[in-house]
């Protein structure tokens, strides 16, 4: 409901505060998509996503979220067609969740929180030759994202979920091979809301078409639990803190719209 979003905006503590939330641009990341604002736009073509589950490569605890890294020197693994006018190549996805299941994703659909949310991170490889070029162009970078709830067993993620435990700590990595991050989408990727927004970490460049699917996909609290059984720190640490809620406090629409694939 609006009062436990607004509740759970106010007493969750991401981590690093908003002073330090730079640039304070007019497309940053995450909001907030009301429904009844959105347009929908007959020009929006179906997501064409072609991965290919060999090049998959590791997961990396960054201390901030864990990341599932990709090979993306060539065009194996891409999504085109939908918003988009060029081809993005995948490099890593990731979540966001919360210390429970009352909030934890970064965007919301009128008001309403879910307990994680994953983004598939692309960049336009058409108009540039590195991940590093294309963070700092308008056109970047395309991002998927997809919601979490808590519901059956996701059978595909659990994979995943296994191999967790051996990167707990900050600055680990482990060789992760063959997963196919299109069992992550879900059923129907043919109805999404798109708009014009940032990385929602620093650097915050605003250089994303976010594309946030208007389907969930259902994890089981227990796999949801093995996320939050991650650490934000390193094993040489004193004090070990709980990687949860690792999401960024949402931002202002400013003007923008927010268009949507379906009626
Ligand atoms: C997460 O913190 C990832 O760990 C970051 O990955 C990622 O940064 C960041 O989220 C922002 O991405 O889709 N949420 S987001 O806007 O992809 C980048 C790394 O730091 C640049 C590699
Ligand atoms: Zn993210």
């Amino acid at each position: 409901s609006a009062c436990s979003s607004k509740l759970a905006f106010s007493q969750v503590h991401p981590m690093w505060q908003e002073p330090l939330a730079i640039p304070g641009g007019d497309r940053q990341s995450p909001i907030d998509i009301v429904v009844r604002k959105s347009v929908f736009d007959p020009q929006l073509r179906p997501l064409k996503v072609q991965y290919d589950p060999r090049t998959c490569q590791q997961i990396w605890n960054n201390g901030y979220s864990f990341l599932v890294e990709y090979d993306d020197t060539t065009d194996k693994s891409t999504v085109k067609g939908g918003p988009l006018e060029d081809q993005f190549r995948l490099c890593q996805f990731h979540f966001h969740w919360g210390e429970n299941n009352a909030w934890g994703s970064e965007h919301s659909i009128d008001r309403r929180l879910f307990p994680a949310e994953l983004h598939l991170v692309h960049w336009n490889s058409d108009k540039y030759s590195l991940f590093e070029e294309a963070v700092i162009e308008e056109n970047g970078l395309a991002v998927i994202a997809v919601f979490l709830k808590i519901g059956k067993r996701h059978e595909g993620l659990q994979k995943l979920v296994d191999a967790l435990p051996a990167v707990r700590h900050k600055d680990s990595l482990v060789e992760f091979t063959k997963f196919d991050p299109a069992c992550l989408l879900p059923e129907n990727i043919d109805d999404y809301w798109t708009y014009a927004g940032s990385l929602t970490t620093p650097p915050l460049t605003e250089a994303v078409t976010w594309i946030v699917m208007k389907r969930h996909i259902e994890v089981s609290h227990d796999q949801l639990a093995v996320f939050r059984s991650l650490l934000f720190t390193s094993a040489e640490e004193q004090v070990q803190r709980s990687m949860v809620n690792n999401f960024r406090v949402q931002q202002a629409v400013k003007g923008r719209t927010v268009r949507s694939s379906f009626t």
